[in-house]
């Protein structure tokens, strides 16, 4: 068995569990946050048999679009804290993060 973990954009949320559901697969999905953004995304985990993992990458990779997003950047300086201006930079977000680990033992207790 495989546990396949997708951080995916709140914005396609919905599509995903969807599409997810249609198929019969069964999911967790936890509220997360973006270590570099900070803004909320979405962690499902999708317990499958090893032959379904791609039908599943497949899902999200039809389901998850990427978007731009502006960060600011503040640049290295030696202005007194307060004084210097954030540079905006754009970083590509999505599809999904996908990673697929190895389940050692799975019960439903
Ligand atoms: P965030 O951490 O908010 O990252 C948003 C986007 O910023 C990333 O999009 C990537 O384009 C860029 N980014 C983040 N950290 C970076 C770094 N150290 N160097 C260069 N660019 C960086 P995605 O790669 O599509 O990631 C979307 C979200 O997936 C991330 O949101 C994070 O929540 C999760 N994620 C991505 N890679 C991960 C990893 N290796 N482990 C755990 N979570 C990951």
């Amino acid at each position: 068995m495989k546990l396949v973990i997708a951080v995916v954009q709140d914005k396609d949320q919905r599509k995903v569990t969807d599409a997810l559901l249609e198929r019969g697969y069964q999911f967790t999905h936890i509220s997360s946050t973006g270590g570099l953004l900070r803004e909320g995304n979405v962690t499902f985990l999708i317990g499958v048999e090893e032959h379904q993992v791609n039908a599943v990458v497949e899902v999200l990779g039809t389901h998850c679009k990427t978007r731009e997003q502006l960060i600011n950047v503040f640049p290295p300086t030696i202005e007194p804290i307060g004084t210097c201006i954030p540079t905006p930079v754009k970083v590509q977000v999505g599809g999904a993060t996908v990673f697929v680990l190895d389940v050692e033992r799975f019960e439903k207790l």
